[in-house]
């Protein structure tokens, strides 16, 4: 008896102090660790066979200027050609999934369901069997921001006809993939390829509806979400049973201080709510319809710039996401912009966003490290929507072109670490985790100046060879044993953008 009291209490102290060891960082059984890739960022093979021309296409041979190094993605990784070597490499990892996504005018030369590539559909055919038949399970995106040209001549994203183009290529993709592929996502990031793509030129197709663009866009992203999800439900779930998710991106918006909690909330609305929110619960949030609806007033528009919903969308949109899928990367603190107090509007939410000095930063311009701030939005995620189920499609780091990429293993066990917490000790409903990237790719404007893989790729030479990294081998040992690896020890501190220490 009083042997039992004394282990209780053991107990009971080592995991009030250390929540870790009773963590014990491993994968609970059934999560599913993968990887992914983009179509436009990997392929390469840009015109081969019958393929259209797509929006990523068009900007990067108009506009090289745009793209960091002037590169673009004509041949990138060279993945349509080596396909069985990545999926090797995945395999020799040991990942349990594969995302990738389908160049929408690969499939359809038009942009339209008339005229179905037999070899575009043939090379997603032939990827998905080799994933199969090397046990990963394919995941697969629709829509990575690369829709076809023709149809960016018509508005693209803002046209609201594109729902019912989309609904008929995705159409496509589940009749010919549907019976091994068993989670779709419909569109990767509505955020960027609205924000960054029609209301600035940092995504194709790069054009600035100032004030407009962004919302109009997101609303047709919904609408074409939506419309495929019901799509399938109606003519291929009872045969595939698959599920439909969207991915979204989901920083950490942290209150700069205790009395900032309702901005930091007004921060997660206006990122995740905004699609997270109607797909859930029908409509947007509240605080988006009140805010975009008086800063629209103040601009002297007739009505807000947020669309509204009919009843009949919202009964459509409403309960439209079997899982939410979201790519974390980093962080913000979160204030009121104190211009309001003086009724001046800087934007539509109001807010301003910084980082702490002490934050090491990627290569990436925007990545700073907050680990986390990845548990903070995980546990946010959970209250909002009622605990979904929740897969992390993308996290991960760019660094230097180095194969010593301690920077990056770091980044992932703290992170990691944040994530197990969360699952784990706060009961977040996450299912799966996925690491970008496999490859260096194509880094959209950042062309390859800015290296995300476990696996370097060398982008100089017509070969496009691939050597792996510290952390692949590092990614190989977490997924044999299915636990956290200790973070092996740097000889340099290759974090050589700010030369910020790492805080451990
Ligand atoms: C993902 O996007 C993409 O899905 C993937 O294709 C890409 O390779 C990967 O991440 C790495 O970038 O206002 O300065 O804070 C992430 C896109 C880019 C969205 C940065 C948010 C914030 C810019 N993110 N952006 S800033």
């Amino acid at each position: 008896m009083k042997r039992y009291l004394i282990a209780t209490i053991i107990c009971a102290t080592i995991s009030t102090v250390c929540c870790c060891d009773v963590v014990k960082l491993t994968f609970p059984s059934g999560f599913s660790l993968g990887t992914g890739s983009a179509a436009y960022q990997v392929e390469g093979a840009w015109n081969v066979s019958d393929k259209g021309e797509n929006v990523w296409d068009y900007y990067v041979h108009n506009h090289p200027e745009i793209i960091a190094d002037g590169s673009n993605g004509d041949v990138a990784c060279n993945s349509y050609y080596k396909y069985k070597e990545d999926v090797a490499l995945i395999k020799s990892t040991g990942f349990d999934f594969y995302r990738f996504s389908v160049s929408w005018s690969r499939v359809l030369p038009t942009g339209f369901a008339n005229v179905i590539s037999e070899d575009g559909l043939q090379y997603y055919k032939n990827l998905t069997a080799e994933l199969v038949a090397n046990g990963i399970e394919p995941i697969v995106t629709l829509y990575h921001w690369d829709h076809p040209q023709v149809i960016e001549e018509m508005g693209g994203w803002t046209n609201e006809l594109i729902v019912d183009w989309f609904v008929a290529y995705a159409r496509i993709l589940f009749e010919a993939l549907g019976d091994s592929v068993k989670r779709w996502v419909t569109i990767n990031e509505p955020d960027s390829i609205c924000g960054d793509g029609y209301e600035s030129t940092r995504l194709a197709p790069g054009k600035i509806i100032t004030d407009i663009g962004k919302y109009l866009c997101g609303h047709n992203v919904i609408k074409a979400h939506a419309k495929t999800y019901r799509m399938y439900e109606e003519e291929f779930r009872d045969r595939q049973g698959g599920v439909i998710g969207i991915v979204l991106p989901v920083s950490g918006y942290l209150p700069y201080n205790s009395s900032y909690e309702d901005a930091a909330d007004t921060a997660f609305q206006f990122n995740c709510g905004w699609m997270a929110h109607p797909l859930y619960f029908g409509d947007y949030p509240e605080i988006m319809k009140t805010r975009v609806a008086l800063v629209s007033e103040s601009q002297g528009y007739p009505r807000s710039r947020l669309p509204e919903f009919s009843d009949e969308w919202k009964a459509i949109i409403n309960g439209t996401n079997d899982y939410l899928g979201i790519n974390h990367y980093t962080s913000r603190f979160v204030y009121n912009d104190p211009d309001e107090e003086l009724g001046i509007y800087n934007s539509d939410s109001g807010l301003l966003m910084t980082v702490d000095s002490s934050w090491p930063v990627a290569t990436s311009s925007w990545l700073y490290v907050y680990p986390e701030g990845f548990g903070y939005m995980l546990r946010k995620v959970r209250d909002e929507y009622n605990n979904p189920s929740t897969w992390v499609m993308e996290n991960g780091y760019s660094g230097a072109d180095n194969l010593e990429d301690y920077d990056r293993i770091n980044y992932f066990y703290e992170y990691l670490k944040e994530m197990l917490i969360a699952v784990k000790r706060d009961g977040c409903n996450v299912e799966g985790y996925g690491v970008w990237s496999i490859l260096d790719n194509f880094e959209w404007a950042d062309g390859y100046t800015n290296r995300f893989g476990i696996i370097r790729v060398e982008f100089d030479d017509a070969d496009t060879n691939r050597t792996t990294k510290l952390s692949q081998a590092w990614w190989k040992k977490v997924l044999s044993k299915r636990k956290l690896q200790s973070v092996p020890t740097p000889t340099t501190n290759t974090n050589t953008r700010t030369g910020l220490p790492w805080q451990k």
